[in-house]
């Protein structure tokens, strides 16, 4: 039997997210993965659903970009009303069969077209595919969008896309606001008597309304392909040290730097990194890896440090990343005094275990590299944290040879790069 259920309150720090995309199974795992429900989207029909939970309200669409679908205008006025008068994020769920880029391309276009250029401040294009992400990661730079796989912490990571304080607000280019308000009245009408969760009776819209606002168990992502299977080399360190220098060095590798854009590195007395960047190399080490630049963590200059630690902390997982911590050879400074401890601190594990410790300026290093760390205390004591993992970078040369080198320092490096450590074997460099 039906009970009559009023509508949950909207909560203050609720977000609403709107899942696009082709396939609507995927789309219905992303979403329960957001809502942290295992059965709150489970329709085996395109139509519009939302579900929601104290910190999310997802909007669950059918494929609004596919013009040959009947109706399209009308499944965009429908979304419209359901989210009006706007929403923080869409999420354009990518399914395999639709990963190739024209098609992507296509449809970020069109929503462009229909919702506004400022959409892709407010877009995530998602796969749990590999090979689609690796095929699409050069989009995050054309579209300046964020390219990822859905994972377990995708809630949280979710609250990371959304641009603070400001939320995506409609423009009715196409579609004007007296259309979608008189929509919005008569979903709200037909649902009032309906009641909530039983599907809506107007033919036209095909919309259903389902609640989910109970206590959920947790959702398992074995259903998803692959959850974050990218490995992370993290550059961490005080500012101008050479991390995104070395970030360039090692995105150089194999002259593989064509295609995509080198870090900003520059010399400044001011930081010139300012949040957690990355970019996704496959080609030289065999697997896929993403290359994380951050800020200096503890510049006084940095606004709120704390929230790109935690952005930083997505990517520095035990067993998942190395940590190349950077520092300038022949400069230590008061900073640096005990700066493997203050970011295990502040990471929340110790990263000494799989951290190298990465020495710029190599063009000034005078003979020997370990004699030269021996004979300061300071870098040795961090060495001797690192078991001795050192490695000197001159950035001012292509060289293929010294992040070959780096890379074998990090620890179980014959694991991780079985390519690289074949290579070696047989005496070739990294290409
Ligand atoms: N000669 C020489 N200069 C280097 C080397 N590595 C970095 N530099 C220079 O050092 C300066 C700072 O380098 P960045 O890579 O921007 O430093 P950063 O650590 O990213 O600095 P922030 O982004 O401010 O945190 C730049 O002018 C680089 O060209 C190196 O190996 N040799
Ligand atoms: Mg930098």
């Amino acid at each position: 039997m039906q009970q009559n259920r009023a509508p949950p309150p909207r909560y203050p720090e609720q977000l609403t997210i709107a899942l696009l995309g082709k396939k609507i199974h995927i789309k219905n795992v992303i979403g329960n993965l957001i809502l942290n429900d295992p059965s709150c989207f489970d329709s085996k029909s395109d139509t519009l659903v939302k579900g929601e939970n104290i910190s999310f309200s997802v909007i669950n669409t059918p494929d609004l970009c596919d013009a040959e679908y009947p109706n399209p205008d009308q499944r965009i006025i429908d979304f419209m009303a359901f989210s009006h008068p706007g929403l923080d994020l869409f999420i354009l769920v990518v399914d395999p069969e639709n990963a190739q880029e024209e098609k992507v391309v296509g449809q970020i276009t069109k929503l462009q077209d229909v919702f506004g250029e400022q959409i892709t401040k407010h877009l995530v294009v998602m796969s749990p595919d590999l090979q689609s992400l690796e095929a699409l990661a050069h989009l995050e730079e054309v579209f300046n969008v964020p390219i990822v796989a859905p994972t377990d912490n995708l809630p949280i990571e979710c609250r990371t896309w959304c641009p603070v304080g400001h939320s995506f607000v409609y423009e009715y280019k196409d579609y004007s606001q007296g259309v979608v308000l008189r929509r919005k009245a008569a979903i709200e009408k037909s649902r009032a008597k309906n009641n909530w969760g039983s599907e809506d009776t107007d033919a036209t819209s095909q919309a259903t309304l389902q609640h989910n606002s109970a206590p959920a168990p947790p959702i398992s992502t074995s259903v998803l392909a692959a959850p974050d299977r990218w490995f992370n080399i993290v550059l961490l360190g005080l500012t101008g040290t050479g991390k995104s220098s070395s970030a360039n060095t090692i995105l150089n590798t194999g002259g593989s730097k064509q295609d995509i854009t080198p870090f900003r590195s520059e010399a400044s007395s001011i930081p010139v990194t300012s949040h957690c960047e990355f970019r996704f190399m496959t080609k030289p080490f065999g697997i896929p890896v993403r290359l994380v630049d951050t800020p200096d963590f503890f510049h006084e200059d940095l606004r709120d440090p704390e929230a790109h630690i935690e952005e930083c902390r997505k990517y520095c997982q035990r067993g998942q990343c190395v940590v190349l911590l950077v520092l300038q050879l022949g400069r230590f400074t008061d900073g640096e005094r005990g700066i493997l401890l203050k970011l295990e601190k502040r990471l929340g594990w110790k990263i000494r275990e799989e951290t190298v410790l990465l020495l710029t300026h190599g063009d000034d290093l005078r003979g020997d590299l370990v004699k030269h760390v021996e004979t300061h205390p300071q870098l040795k004591s961090i060495a001797e944290m690192c078991s001795f993992r050192c490695h000197a970078f001159n950035n001012k040369i292509l060289d293929n040879k010294q992040v070959t080198e780096l890379v074998k320092k990090i620890p179980n490096y014959k694991k991780r790069f079985p390519k690289i450590a074949r290579k070696e074997e047989s005496g070739c460099q990294l290409s």
